[in-house]
C-alpha cells in the first residue's frame, strides 16, 4: 500500500516535471476530442489510431507520414484526468485471444508526441526536427447533449422531455408515474429517488433500443456521482402551486445544481480547449434498429454538432471567447460490417446527416468532413453465389459463438433520402428492405514490424485531423 502510494507520487512528480519542461519550449499541442454516443466506437478508434500512428506501415493516405521520424507516448499534461488505457485496450484487441475493450464510462486523455523532420525552407536551413504533441481526449457524446439543458429551466426541460417521450413504449411506465405525481406536495426523499430511478430505467431501456436522445448524460454514465442529489431528479408535470419545500421546488434546485456543478465544468475545463473534434456514429447499428432509431440519430447528431457552433449558447460563447474548433470529422464506425462496394452509400448517409446539421448553422469556419471507417477491421470480404446472383459479403468470427460466419447486411440505398425520409416521416419499419447485423470478434493478428492493426480509412481520418501540421 505504502509503496504503491509512494511510486504513485513519484511518477506524478515526474509527469509534472515533464509537462513543465515541454511547456517551456513552446512545443505546439493539438488537442483532439473524440466523442460519440455510448458504444459508437470511441475506445477502439483511439486505440487503432494511436497504434497506427506509432507504426505507420498501414497509413498510405496520411500524405506526410514519412516526415514523422518517431512517435511516442508521453505523460499527459492534465494531472487530474484519467489516462486513456491505451496499452490495456490494445492488449485486449491484439492479444492471443482478441477481445473488444471494455466499455469506458468517463473522460480520459492520452498524449502522443510526434518528432517531425523539417521540410521546405526549414530543411534547407538545416533546421532540426520539431515536436508536435497530440492530446487525445475521449469523452461521452451524451455530455454534449447536456448543452441543451443549460438554456432551459427545469419547467421547460420537463415539458419538452415529457412531450418527446410521451408515445414511446419504453417510457410508458415512467410517464404514468410522473403524471400521477403531485409536485406540490412536500418532498419525501424516497419519492425523489424512486422517480429518478424510474426515469433512469427508461433512459437505459431507450438507449438499449437504439434511441440516442438519452439525457441528462450523467444519468447513464454517473461515475462517482452515482446516488448524489445532482442526479436525483426527473422531469415532472408542473403543478398549479409550487410551495417552498415541495417536490417540484427541490427537483428544480437539483436540476440547476446539475447544470452548474456537472455540465458547466465539463464545457469550461474540457470542451472549450479542443482544437479538432472527431464525432463517431454507429450509423449501421441505427439502420439495423429501424427508422425511429435513424430519425432519433439524425436529431441527436444535429444536436451534438450544434455544440460546435458558437453563439448558440450564451454561456458557451462566454467560455469559448474567440476560441473555436478548427476541424470536425464526422465518421461512421464499424464499416467492416459492409463490403467496400457499399462504403460510398454509408458515407453518403453521413454526409446527409452532416449537411442537415450544417444547414441550421455553419460551424464558423470550422472545416468539416464525413467518412466511413473501421478502427479495427474484424472481417474479410468475399463474393458468394446465392440464388443465381453474386452477393458481396463480409466474413468474420462471431462474437457470440466464436464460429466463422458470412454476413450480407442488406443493400444500402445510393440515395440516403431513401432511409432518412421515411425515418423523418415516422415509419415504424423499413418498407422494402431489411438490414441485418452480426457482431464479430476481432481477428487474430500476425503483424509485421512497422505495421499497425488493420483498419479501414483511419489514415484518411488522420490526414484530415493532423495532415496540415506535418
Ligand atoms: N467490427 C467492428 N466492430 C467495432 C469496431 N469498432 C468498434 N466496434 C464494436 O463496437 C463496440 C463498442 O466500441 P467501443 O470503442 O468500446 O465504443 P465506445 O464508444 O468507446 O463505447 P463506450 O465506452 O461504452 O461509450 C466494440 O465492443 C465492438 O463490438 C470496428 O472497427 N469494427
Ligand atoms: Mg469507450
Amino acid at each position: 500500500m505504502v509503496l504503491g502510494a509512494l511510486t504513485d507520487q513519484l511518477t506524478r512528480g515526474v509527469e509534472g516535471a515533464v509537462s513543465a519542461v515541454s511547456e517551456t519550449f513552446f512545443e505546439p499541442v493539438l488537442r483532439i476530442g473524440v466523442t460519440g454516443l455510448s458504444r459508437a466506437g470511441k475506445t477502439v478508434f483511439i486505440t487503432g489510431l494511436v497504434a497506427n500512428l506509432l507504426d505507420r506501415g498501414r497509413m498510405p493516405q496520411l500524405a506526410n507520414a514519412s516526415r514523422i521520424e518517431t512517435a511516442f507516448l508521453q505523460p499527459q499534461p492534465d494531472d487530474t484526468l484519467p489516462r486513456f488505457d491505451y496499452e490495456g485496450h490494445l492488449a485486449a484487441m491484439t492479444g492471443d485471444d482478441p477481445r473488444w475493450p471494455a466499455s469506458t464510462r468517463a473522460i480520459s486523455e492520452l498524449r502522443l508526441s510526434l518528432r517531425i523532420r523539417p521540410s521546405g525552407i526549414a530543411a534547407m536551413r538545416g533546421g532540426g526536427a520539431r515536436t508536435l504533441h497530440l492530446d487525445i481526449v475521449d469523452y461521452p457524446g451524451e455530455w454534449l447533449l447536456d448543452l441543451a439543458l443549460l438554456d432551459k429551466s427545469y419547467a421547460e426541460w420537463s415539458e419538452v422531455t415529457l412531450a418527446r417521450i410521451d408515445k414511446r413504449p419504453q417510457a410508458a411506465g415512467y410517464i404514468a408515474t410522473a403524471r400521477a405525481e403531485d409536485g406540490s406536495l412536500r418532498l419525501a426523499e424516497p419519492r425523489a429517488q424512486a422517480l429518478a430511478q424510474a426515469y433512469t430505467a427508461y433512459l437505459t431501456q431507450a438507449r438499449a433500443d437504439g434511441y440516442s436522445d438519452c439525457t441528462p448524460g450523467r444519468f447513464l454514465l454517473p461515475g462517482d456521482l452515482v446516488g448524489s442529489p445532482v442526479l436525483t431528479f426527473a422531469p415532472l408535470p408542473k403543478p398549479a402551486t409550487t410551495p417552498r419545500g415541495s417536490l417540484w421546488r427541490e427537483m428544480d434546485r437539483r436540476f440547476e445544481a446539475y447544470k452548474a456543478r456537472v455540465v458547466t465544468p465539463f464545457f469550461r475545463d474540457h470542451f472549450a480547449r479542443i482544437d479538432r473534434q472527431v464525432v463517431l456514429v454507429d450509423a449501421l447499428g441505427a439502420i439495423h434498429a429501424g427508422p425511429p432509431a435513424v430519425e432519433d440519430l439524425r436529431r441527436t447528431m444535429a444536436e451534438v454538432l450544434g455544440a460546435f457552433r458558437p453563439g448558440r449558447n450564451g454561456l458557451l460563447s462566454a467560455l469559448l471567447g474567440t476560441r473555436r474548433v478548427e476541424r470536425i470529422l464526422f465518421a461512421a464506425t464499424k464499416a467492416d460490417h459492409l463490403h467496400h462496394t457499399q462504403h460510398p452509400q454509408l458515407t453518403a448517409i453521413m454526409e446527409a446527416l452532416l449537411r442537415d446539421a450544417r444547414a441550421r448553422a455553419d460551424f464558423a469556419g470550422a472545416k468539416t468532413a464525413a467518412l466511413s471507417l473501421a478502427s479495427l477491421r474484424a472481417t474479410v470480404e468475399e463474393t458468394v453465389a446465392r440464388d443465381g446472383t453474386d452477393l458481396n459479403v463480409v466474413r468474420g468470427r462471431l462474437l457470440a459463438t466464436g464460429k466463422q460466419a458470412a454476413m450480407y447486411p442488406g443493400a444500402l440505398p445510393t440515395d440516403p433520402a431513401r432511409l432518412l425520409a421515411p425515418a423523418r416521416e415516422g415509419a415504424a419499419k423499413w418498407l422494402d428492405a431489411e438490414f441485418a447485423l452480426m457482431a464479430f470478434a476481432p481477428a487474430r493478428l500476425n503483424l509485421r514490424p512497422g505495421e499497425g492493426p488493420p483498419h479501414i480509412r483511419l489514415d484518411r481520418a488522420a490526414e484530415f485531423l493532423i495532415g496540415d501540421k506535418l
